[in-house]
């Protein structure tokens, strides 16, 4: 004989059963939960299948009353189910978007960008201040004939003043620039005087490599050319020239021999409390105007000629030039 049930066991089930759902129901925190709550509730082994199962027993005219009663709940539990999922999902979307909000107030990222090189931007200062005083900017070949380094300056073939100069000859004739100084011959032959110009760039010598001197270095140098130049210019133009490179500084001219330039001086200025050789400089050689067929007696005119890497050592205090060359990024990321 089975167990028998009553209308009323049953109602108090369902009652039940609506009161723990709701109660689950509210609690779940995800969509696996509301899952696991749906296929317990409602599944084909869940609760409410058992209820159903025990209807059969109740007799005929009673089974519509639980039917309908456990058809509501149904209802009730699967629109709770979908409410509460919809829940779930908006906090896990609300607590995704805190996560990962972003504070625009933050520093930025940066991309790393390169810098100038020192040389580089000492040569930039140095042809700024000569380009505010007039002078234009000429360039040349690198690889360079005897005629026009030594010969068109004044320096005939076995002079001893190449000597000054130690040479990287490629052939005969051919060589690796000593000086800018032939970028200058270069534009006299092609630009009648008046002439005011400035010419950076790498020059080569053959020197041990120490401290001071490298084979590879980069010079600045000035020409002007025209009538009535005389050494006031030269002294004038070099000190306005300097004193706006190193500061308002004591600056002296001391008598010196190039070949290209008669008279010639070397400069000093006084840095920190000591005097500093930083360039050289004359008044252009007749012989050399001459020789381009400038005439002496109607022109005259002034170069000087400086070493990039000695500018740039003295103001930022470099002691080493191959400083300058070895690419060392925990040297250089200080400029
Ligand atoms: C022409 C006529 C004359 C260029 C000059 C110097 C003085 C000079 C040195 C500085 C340090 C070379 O790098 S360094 O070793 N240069 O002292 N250079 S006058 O004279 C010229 C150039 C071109 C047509």
């Amino acid at each position: 004989m089975s167990a028998t049930v009553s209308l009323q066991q049953l109602t108090d089930q369902l009652d039940q059963l609506e009161a723990q759902a709701a109660a689950a129901i509210a609690a779940a925190a995800s969509a696996a939960d509301l899952e696991e709550l749906r296929v317990g509730l409602l599944g084909k082994k869940g609760k409410l299948s058992g209820v159903l199962g025990a209807m059969g027993k109740l007799p005929g005219e009673e089974r519509p009353l639980v039917g309908q009663r456990a058809n509501v709940l149904k209802e009730q539990v699967q629109g709770l189910l979908a409410e509460r999922l919809a829940w779930v999902k908006s906090a896990a979307l609300a607590e995704r978007i805190a996560a990962e909000s972003l504070d625009v107030t933050m520093p930025a990222s940066t991309i790393p960008a390169g810098h100038r090189h020192p040389l580089i931007s000492t040569i930039e200062e140095i042809v700024d201040i000569f380009a505010g005083l007039g002078y234009r900017v000429e360039e040349g070949p690198e690889i360079e004939t005897d005629h026009y380094n030594f010969t068109a300056l004044n320096i005939p073939p076995h002079h001893p003043a190449r000597d000054m100069q130690d040479t990287f000859y490629l052939s005969e004739h051919e060589l690796l620039r000593t000086h800018t100084s032939p970028v200058q011959i270069r534009h006299l032959e092609n630009n009648p005087p008046p002439v005011r110009i400035v010419a950076p760039g790498r020059v080569y010598r053959r020197d041990a490599v120490d401290a001071t001197h490298s084979p590879v270095f980069h010079q600045v140098e000035v020409l002007a050319i025209d009538e009535g130049l005389d050494f006031s210019h030269l002294r004038g133009t070099v000190t306005a020239f300097l004193q706006q490179f190193f500061g308002d500084l004591p600056v002296r001219f001391r008598a010196s021999y190039f070949p290209f330039t008669e008279p010639s001086a070397e400069v000093d200025v006084q840095w920190r409390g000591r005097w500093l050789e930083v360039m050289g400089c004359g008044m252009v050689d007749p012989a050399v105007l001459e020789g381009l067929g400038i005439d002496p007696t109607r022109y005259s005119g002034f170069a000087a000629g400086l070493g990039v890497e000695r500018f740039c050592m003295v103001r930022h205090g470099i002691d080493d030039i191959r400083r300058l060359f070895t690419s060392d990024l925990r040297f250089l990321e200080q400029f």
